[in-house]
């Protein structure tokens, strides 16, 4: 593939993206709209309402069924829905296929729970549920954040790791008890993946059967104890930036469109020189947002400008930068005493499954691979697996186009050895 030299508009992307949230924060999508479906009504008394069940619209195959419910404190975006895939019984007379296991999976940085792509070559969930891997896939609260724009966004200082840790529990456990499998697989993308460990720390043993990590971290391989993280969170409210914002300089609105265009005709006109279509275009700014190919990896083939754009379509915009404050503060420490959420992490003994994305060093050095094999290794005992993938961009790991082979099929057979 031909490399091109990066004009104004991947320059400007540089900037964009890095923003205010360099750990996991990445880049933008379209609105929003909470998922139409049947009129909602409570499921039994568990705190969940139906919001909508059927075939899913980019692949009548599966079988997807949303559910939503409220959050302490109770306010308007405190709120999180799972959403369940499975194969699509052959007819709506017959009961869906049992499945052999359930994961829970965690989305990454303004990630949702939103199937993006509905081809099984590009869509880990959709690879998994026709195989008899049921997936309950978390919207966090930030999916109900108005992508349009927020004004005063002071309420996601109270959005921080425990609130989502807390938030995903409360989905695991109604996936165990909707789905009927006592032990669930717990899985994570990026940032997700911090919530992953913090997840499988704080649960019973029994209740989860192990740990995929894609492209993530926990702890650092060579913490040193000494991040101040009062000092940091002063600076971080004085600072009063509570989210990071996807947009960037050039506003939602451009993002949104940039994303859209692309993800409808890859071949259409570019912006911008040196640029000759859209794609090349996108995949440029993509390219280069975090360093060569750390985000991704287009230019070197190993993802299509067209599956970037749809997946980051369905970004939601805004994400609490408490997060990063105290992501910090568990990756320093061994255990950090400002936490409980990793408490558990050291002796977890559960099975755990790494991919990590060589691009990233990139953006983050060696570190990025080093924290992410030793994030898996030490929380995994003696059964830990790893997959470094040379080449690939963070977003590659998920819808690179050799993800299927490098990606979903080792995900499924590890799955299928580890089955509770
Ligand atoms: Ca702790």
């Amino acid at each position: 593939m031909k490399r091109k030299t990066l004009g104004r508009t991947a320059r400007f992307a540089l900037s964009l993206s890095l923003g205010a949230s360099i750990a996991l924060a990445q880049m933008p999508g379209t609105t929003s709209a909470p998922s139409q479906g049947p009129a909602p009504g409570p499921t039994a008394s568990s705190g969940w309402t139906l919001v909508s069940e059927g075939p899913h619209e980019l692949d009548a195959s599966i079988h997807e069924t949303v559910w939503r419910t409220s959050r302490p404190p109770g306010a308007p975006h405190d709120q999180i829905e799972v959403h369940r895939y499975r194969a699509q019984p052959a007819s709506d007379a017959e009961p869906a296929a049992a499945s052999q296991a359930a994961l829970v999976y965690l989305p990454g940085t303004n990630m949702n729970g939103e199937a993006a792509l509905g081809d099984e070559n590009h869509n880990l969930w959709f690879y998994l549920a026709r195989r008899g891997v049921e997936v309950w896939a978390l919207d966090y609260r930030t999916h109900f954040v108005a992508n349009s724009g927020v004004e005063d966004l002071a309420f996601m200082s109270g959005w921080g790791l425990a609130t989502f840790v807390g938030d995903a529990a409360h989905a695991a456990a109604f996936a165990r008890s909707e789905g009927g499998h006592e032990s669930v697989f717990v899985a994570g993308f990026s940032r997700g993946v911090t919530l992953a460990y913090a997840l499988a720390a704080t649960e019973p043993k029994s209740s989860v059967a192990g740990v995929v990590a894609f492209d993530g971290t926990f702890k650092s391989h060579a913490p040193k104890g000494e991040y101040d993280l009062a000092a940091a969170r002063e600076e971080f409210s004085s600072a009063g930036i509570f989210a990071s914002d996807v947009a960037g300089s050039r506003g939602w609105e451009w993002r949104r469109k940039l994303m859209a265009d692309t993800a409808a005709d890859p071949k259409a006109p570019a912006q911008n020189e040196p640029f000759e279509t859209i794609g090349e275009e996108l995949a440029a700014i993509l390219h280069g947002a975090w360093g060569p190919g750390a985000l991704a990896n287009p230019i070197d083939g190993f993802s299509r400008p067209v599956i970037l754009a749809r997946l980051l379509a369905g970004y939601d915009r805004y994400y609490p930068t408490v997060q990063n404050v105290e992501g910090r503060s568990l990756a320093d420490h061994l255990d950090d005493p400002s936490t409980p959420i990793d408490d558990g992490w050291a002796e977890l003994d559960l099975p755990v499954l790494y991919f990590g994305s060589t691009g990233m060093q990139r953006l983050l050095g060696p570190r990025w691979l080093l924290d992410g094999i030793h994030s898996a290794a030490e929380a995994g005992g003696k059964d830990f697996t790893i997959h470094v993938l040379e080449g690939y961009g963070h977003l590659d790991v998920l819808v690179g186009e050799s993800a299927r082979a490098d990606v979903f099929e080792p995900t499924l057979a590890w799955i299928e050895r580890h089955l509770p």
